[in-house]
């Protein structure tokens, strides 16, 4: 079904895994779309309750695999066609999205990694805003997330000088999550996608939905969308199942309706 990725299901998190090893997992067309392809089926899939996006081999993504650029490709063109809708569906799945992070994550392969909701990297990963080493700007959604996420002057820095970032400074800059040994990686990666899997699916959707849409809200305007999605979430059976565990002193078993 895929031929750069591979996509599987398991304790209701969606698995997809950019897998171009030999090349680090660098984007092709057909990887954009298929990529974009998975997004969407998990996203329609009420089974899947958190998506992790990691890589094969030794890389996470080396970004746009720069075998495909010449004097005559129109850079806006890929963006728009290609990166642009798969970043904008990992913004609006009203799911968790992580980025498993298991190797080195450079241009629009770092991109990839700021626009999901979480980063686990293991300590053999790391960041590299690569665009200025080939004289480009960071796209693919970097210019929106990587002030937000890290501040203006760590965002400048990363951006202009291109350094290669450490997952150990990534975490103590509050990029990552969490940084795990490469040993333990992939099975760090599923207890925490499997706990995420585990949550009110719908009240964390909606979470993500309106933290999104605080970054350009007034307070009053912030604070209808908190009451409108709070009487949302306090519709849904999980809310009725947490005040019921509350009372019964037991752990909540939520099924994300
Ligand atoms: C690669 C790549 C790669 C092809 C490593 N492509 N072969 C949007 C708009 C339109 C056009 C342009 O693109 C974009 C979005 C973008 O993403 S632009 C930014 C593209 N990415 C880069 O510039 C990253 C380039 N790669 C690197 O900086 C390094 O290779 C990283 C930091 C990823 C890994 O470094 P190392 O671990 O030291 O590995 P390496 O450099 O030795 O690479 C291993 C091989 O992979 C090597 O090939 P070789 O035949 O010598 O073994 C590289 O040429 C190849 N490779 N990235 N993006």
């Amino acid at each position: 079904m895929y031929n750069t990725i591979t996509y599987h299901i398991e304790n209701n998190v969606a698995w997809l895994t950019l897998n171009r090893p030999d090349k680090l997992n660098a984007f092709t067309e057909e990887m954009n779309k298929e990529v974009t392809k998975a997004l969407n089926t998990a996203e329609k899939d009420s089974g899947v309750r958190c998506i992790v996006i990691t890589g094969s081999g030794r890389a996470f993504c080396a970004g746009e695999d720069l075998a495909g650029v010449d004097e005559n490709t129109d850079h806006a063109e890929f963006l728009r066609k290609r990166y642009n809708p798969m970043v904008q569906k990992i913004a609006s799945i009203e799911k968790p999205v992580i980025a498993g992070v298991n190797g080195v994550a450079a241009g629009a392969g770092m991109s990839l990694t700021l626009a999901c909701d979480f980063r686990i990297a293991s300590e053999k990963a790391s960041f590299v805003e690569a665009f200025i080493h080939i004289g480009l700007i960071p796209d693919s959604g970097s210019l929106y997330y990587l002030p937000r996420l890290v501040g203006h002057a760590k965002a400048m820095e990363l951006a202009v000088l291109g350094e290669k970032i450490s997952a150990a400074d990534a975490k103590e800059f509050g990029l990552v999550t969490k940084t795990v040994s490469a040993d333990n990686f992939e099975a760090e990666l599923r207890d925490f996608s499997e706990r995420l899997a585990k949550m009110p699916t719908k009240a964390v959707g909606l979470i993500k939905r309106y933290m999104y849409e605080s970054w350009t809200g007034t307070l009053p305007e912030v604070l209808e969308k908190e009451a409108y999605g709070q009487r949302t979430a306090g519709l849904t059976e999980d809310h009725q199942e947490g005040l019921k565990s509350f009372g019964e002193k037991r752990k909540p078993e939520f099924t994300g309706r």
